[in-house]
């Protein structure tokens, strides 16, 4: 593994007493601005009792309230900027697909600073003013194309402005301007897979050497198939609109977590059942406070996804803490028959197994008192069958695995192809129609 450059030297390897320091002075100021210029935080302190000046050090950050999505409803749409319209050079809004969207703004030093948050990332999985970066991401309203093509500029590297979708055209841009450098979802990284193989075309005759994928929970067995069927090292970014976007944790080429920009963030796990701090190392809710953003501060926001922190060096030399891949939600786990499930789980039998195609959806349902769950897979030239015993053979295999490996039983089904939705790119992994 060759070593990767470091986009920002002095902040992302900055020892970890001079961090919380400068952590700590940025807190107090987003408090300060939050508390004179945000309704919603104002009464939320006033609530609690608390003032700013009471957060005299990081510890005491599990004083403040949370922030959720609700508020964000609640205050639709500019109830959360702490800064004047006039001020805003950028709107986008998170990616939910019911109710309405959450609206997000970014100041013109918000948007510097978030391309060079990309940049770091981007940095760190190997990409330079050498490559030519594709952006697979849908460009709109959506935080993810806007970030990673900023966050490439910056770095000076060719970008591609594709969006989503169009897979053939995608392949045919890749072939000829000599892509090196995919982004978009992992999901969307099998799709092209696919389509490779369809048209028989070798990702070895590609100049792809990289991949940045995120926007979405995925496995490290849907990594070790993208790295394999499209001969390229598949690093994983995360970030959500209402924090910034991409841009608050990337892969180095170790792999060993996302590394948190902590100059920006400050991240805690929680209980998501109590909302107290878990100890170190604890698998639970991340929540994430915002440490330099203008227009749309953040203080302890819920995530809703569930995670843990990794406290021990990177061999690549940055201080910051890591986060683990995301296990999925908390508002995707599934309670079946009262064992706790996440999708995650389901998907990594499934890449198990040999054949077994990674577009899945998970469908829950209640019938009398007992839940049932249906995996429905779609099908692709790899799961053919000329005969329907053999079909049927291999879907008792699926159900048998999916049975030990969770304790839950499910109906195992093949369904036509892209016949699961994706939104932005992002697959629906779960529709729960029980009526609880
Ligand atoms: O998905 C921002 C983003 C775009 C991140 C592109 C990385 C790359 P939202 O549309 O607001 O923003 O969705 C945020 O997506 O709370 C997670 O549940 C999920 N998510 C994002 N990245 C990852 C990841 C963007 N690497 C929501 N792994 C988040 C797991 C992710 N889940």
């Amino acid at each position: 593994m060759s070593a990767a450059a470091i986009w920002d030297l002095e902040n992302e390897c900055m020892p970890r007493e001079e961090l919380e320091q400068l952590q700590l002075e940025r807190l107090q100021a987003t408090l300060n601005r939050v508390y004179k210029n945000v309704k919603c935080y104002q009464n939320k302190f006033k609530e609690l009792g608390i003032e700013p000046e009471d957060v005299t050090s990081l510890s005491d950050l599990s004083k403040l309230p949370f922030t959720t999505k609700e508020d964000l409803r609640l205050n639709y749409p500019y109830g959360m900027f702490a800064v004047p319209l006039r001020e805003v050079v950028r709107i986008h809004s998170s990616s939910g697909t019911t109710g309405k969207p959450t609206v997000v703004g970014y100041t013109r030093h918000d948007l510097k600073a978030w391309s060079n948050l990309v940049a770091r990332f981007m940095t760190a999985a190997g990409v330079t003013h050498d490559d030519v970066v594709q952006i697979a991401f849908g460009y709109g309203l959506f935080t993810g194309a806007f970030g990673l093509h900023y966050g490439s500029e910056t770095i000076g590297a060719a970008v591609i402005p594709m969006g989503g979708g169009n897979t053939e055209k995608q392949i045919m841009i890749m072939q000829d301007y000599k892509t090196t450098a995919l982004v978009g979802t992992p999901s969307y990284a099998l799709t092209i897979a696919d389509r490779l193989d369809k048209m028989g075309i070798d990702p070895k005759s590609l100049s792809l050497k990289v991949g940045l994928f995120g926007g979405e929970p995925w496995s490290e067995a849907m990594r070790a198939e993208i790295e394999q069927r499209l001969q390229i090292i598949a690093t994983d970014n995360y970030g959500l609109s209402e924090v910034i976007g991409p841009g608050v944790a990337g892969e180095c080429l170790h792999k060993c977590g996302m590394h948190i920009a902590e100059d920006a963030f400050i991240a805690e796990i929680i209980d998501p059942e109590t909302g107290k701090v878990l100890p170190s190392g604890s698998v639970g809710e991340l929540v994430l406070t915002s440490l330099t953003k203008e227009a749309f501060p953040m203080i302890r926001y819920r995530t809703r996804d569930i995670t843990s922190l990794v406290n021990e060096p990177c061999a690549c030399g940055r201080t910051s803490v890591r986060m683990k891949k995301t296990m999925g939600r908390s508002d995707d786990m599934l309670i079946i028959k009262g064992v706790n499930v996440f999708p995650s789980q389901i998907e990594e039998v499934l890449f198990a197994i040999e054949g077994c195609e990674p577009h899945y959806q998970l469908i829950v349902e209640r019938s009398g008192v007992t839940d049932t769950l249906e995996i429905d897979i779609e099908v692709t030239e790899n799961i053919f069958f000329d005969e329907m015993k053999k079909q049927r053979a291999f879907l008792e295999s699926i159900e048998r695995k999916i049975h030990s490996a969770l304790g839950v039983g499910a109906t195992v089904k093949l369904v036509e192809p892209n016949s699961i939705p994706r939104h932005e790119g992002k697959a629906e992994r779960v529709i729960d129609k029980r009526k609880i």
